[in-house]
């Protein structure tokens, strides 16, 4: 099959504007992280209230959709079977939207919730400890993944309902915004701002990660922690996702995905089994609970009078990151969901996701905490995790909690290469939908070119170690954020769009019924017609 080209314009500026970018802030790498920085405090400050109610509103909106009369609605024609088998699906599509984040706040985030709980509650305390377990759930879970499933649906309905030959997010605001403004200038705008809001969040990803597989390898093997360490790192990342991508969906892609869900599950039960079973369990139950209990209060909290920032410092943050990678997903997800239902792309998503995101957070996060709890009683018999965190960073704290545990140096092992593993993953898929969506007219059943794919593969390395060196990262990766605001927008007009298409095509299909109808009768019956126009 023939190669699809790149759609010059929008390769052409998107790679332009990256490399202004980058060129500027590399110049002066204080002054970006200073102004970025600025405006991240202002916009989750600002603006907080509307991240809680859109993707509250968000979350509502897809169960609405699931469970009721558009939930059977196939992404294809009726005679569609699916591509991948399910397993391979919800791994590839939770293994795409979750990256080393998962690893690293999985296992500490609940030292902060500790140290610094929300509702005024006492500093590790036992209400602090409660919800300490309990908020990395929220953060990871339903409306997490609410925002994520998002643009997938009209992106998939566009391809392969609508039958658009691309895969964007233009596209998918076309009901709304009108066929002309979507593959017009527009249009244009809206991907070239998407994927730059993907290499800000791989950026993101990618500094977050490369410290703690840094202080792992140096715990494990003795090097020293240094630059070139870390430019290593990357470059053998790349090497591996740039593999996979080049590879393609079906067969590199889709296998590296595989392998990561395996391991993430081989990882987590063994610690489950090994490590402290009956705490898990307990804790994770009793986390379910405040968490039920208190869904609807978390998701509307913003603390404006007791003024602790907790909600703008992390649920509106967080908010923000998922929208930030929410259109990238949108694509990749719809790129997979051929053949698969409304209702099976939605419950993949937010029950799939929301999962396993659990199984970390449950398993690492509560293992983490039990050794802090254990140290409280007596400091011999644990280690104090978030001591740890606040005088030597995350990574140290991290790595302190897997020494502590049977098999620690496998243990070590094994999590350092999951690691790597999940961020490969998503690399992968962004590099695959970057190409996707800088490619001209697509074919059903083609690929991106694959220089096209490797390009964007190497680009993302590339970007991340320049601005690791040169500084600058800790800027992009508060620009990627500030990216989610105009997406909040876009996503909103995206859904929008899919509520017009699937209501239009509501009314055709029962016109169509009516008209048959007519036909079989041999008269005309205006009263049927009326009823559905
Ligand atoms: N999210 C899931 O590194 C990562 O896990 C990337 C982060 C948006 C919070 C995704």
């Amino acid at each position: 099959m023939k190669q699809p080209k790149i759609d010059k314009i929008i390769f052409f500026s998107a790679v332009a504007v990256i490399a202004i970018l980058s060129i500027l802030l590399l110049a002066d790498p204080e002054t970006g992280t200073k102004i970025f920085g600025n405006a991240l405090i202002f916009i989750t400050g600002k603006f907080g209230t509307l991240y809680l109610l859109g993707c509250a509103a968000a979350f509502g909106m897809l169960v609405w959709l699931a469970l009721g009369k558009y939930g059977n609605i196939k992404f294809g024609d009726p005679e569609t079977k699916p591509e991948f088998s399910t397993k391979s699906w919800v791994a590839m599509l939770f293994t795409a939207g979750i990256g080393s984040g998962l690893m690293y706040w999985g296992t500490i985030e609940w030292a902060w919730y500790y140290l610094y709980p929300p509702y005024q509650v006492e500093p590790k305390s036992v209400e602090a400890a409660n919800w300490a377990a309990t908020y990395g759930m929220f953060h990871w879970g339903f409306t997490a993944w609410a925002i994520y499933c998002l643009p997938a649906l009209p992106i998939a309905y566009a391809m392969y309902v609508r039958k658009y030959k691309n895969a964007r997010l233009s596209t998918a605001c076309a009901g709304v915004i009108g066929e002309k403004h979507a593959q017009g200038i527009v249009g244009k705008v809206i991907d070239v701002f998407f994927m730059f809001g993907i290499i800000g969040g791989v950026g993101t990803s990618l500094g977050l990660a490369t410290p703690l597989i840094s202080q792992a390898l140096s715990t494990m093997i003795g090097v020293e922690k240094s630059m070139t360490l870390d430019a290593i790192i990357i470059v053998a990342w790349t090497i591996i996702f740039g593999l996979s991508v080049y590879t393609g969906l079906k067969k590199g892609l889709k296998i590296l995905s595989d392998i990561n869900a395996w391991l993430f599950i081989g990882v987590a039960l063994f610690i489950f089994v090994f490590g402290p079973t009956v705490f898990i369990l307990s804790r994770f139950t009793d986390s379910l609970g405040l968490l039920l209990q208190n869904f609807v209060r978390m998701s509307f909290y913003t603390d404006s009078v007791g003024g602790s920032g907790f909600a703008e410092g992390w649920t509106i943050f967080y908010w923000a990151w998922w929208v930030a990678y929410a259109p990238f997903m949108g694509i990749f997800v719809a790129r997979i969901s051929k053949g698969r239902t409304i209702r099976q792309l939605v419950a993949a998503e937010l029950i799939g996701g929301t999962l396993g995101c659990w199984l970390a957070f449950a398993v690492l996060g509560n293992t983490s905490m039990s050794l802090q709890l254990a140290f409280a009683k007596d400091p011999a018999a644990g280690v104090d995790v978030a001591g740890i965190m606040e005088k030597s960073g995350e990574p140290a704290a991290i790595v302190a909690t897997f020494q502590a545990l049977p098999g620690g140096f496998l243990l070590l092992g094994a999590f350092t290469i999951l690691t790597l593993i999940f961020l490969a993953t998503t690399l992968d898929s962004s590099a695959y939908t970057l190409a996707d969506a800088a490619s001209k007219e697509i074919e059903d059943g083609q690929e991106p070119a694959k220089w096209h794919r490797l390009f964007w593969a190497i680009a993302l390395g590339a970007i991340a170690i320049i601005l690791m060196y040169g500084g600058g990262l800790k800027a992009l990766q508060k620009l990627s954020v500030i990216t989610s605001f105009p997406l909040i927008f876009i996503l909103g007009i995206a859904s929008y769009s899919f509520l017009k298409w699937l209501r239009e095509d509501e009314i055709k299909v029962r016109n169509q019924e009516a008209d048959n109808e007519f036909t079989a009768y041999g008269k005309k019956d205006e009263s049927t017609r009326a009823i559905v126009s």
